[in-house]
């Protein structure tokens, strides 16, 4: 057993990570809001919260009704109708508008299998540098 263990002391591994100037004077801004001690607690707390989020995912089975919004950098518009060409069996529906200049919105409306419908959201995460990507189930009978 090594001492660390013994004092029950934790091991923290420091990581870099890389950040646009505009989402650390976020970050910076939430640490003060919510009276967080430093950047790294925030980093803490929201990972715990994208964990749990993923983990109510994880749970979702059989055919279900969900929302995908999606915002992203119209440069990347190309991408995204290639990813949503492979689930058309799972769209119902999709808007697509514009928050601002060179900004994307899509609204997808989704039913089919849950597995399906995290595999969507999957990609397009993994595809496109969305500036926004929420999956939200629907509440079923
Ligand atoms: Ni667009």
């Amino acid at each position: 057993m090594f001492l660390y263990e013994l004092i029950n002391i934790r091991v923290m591994t420091i990581i870099s990570v890389s950040l646009n100037e505009k989402l650390l004077e976020e970050i910076d801004a939430l640490k003060e809001e919510i009276g967080f001690s430093g950047r790294s607690e925030v980093f803490r707390a929201s990972t715990r919260l994208l964990i749990a989020e993923n983990e109510e995912k994880k749970e979702l089975e059989g055919n279900i009704h969900s929302i995908l919004i999606l915002i992203h950098p119209q440069k990347l518009e190309d991408k995204v109708t290639e990813v949503k060409h492979h689930f058309e069996d799972i769209i119902n529906t999709q808007i697509h508008s514009h928050l601002q200049e060179n900004q994307c919105l899509e609204l997808f409306i989704l039913e089919g299998d849950a597995g399906r419908i995290r595999e969507l959201s999957r990609l397009l995460n993994k595809n496109i540098k969305s500036v926004y990507s929420k999956l939200v189930p629907l509440p079923q009978e």
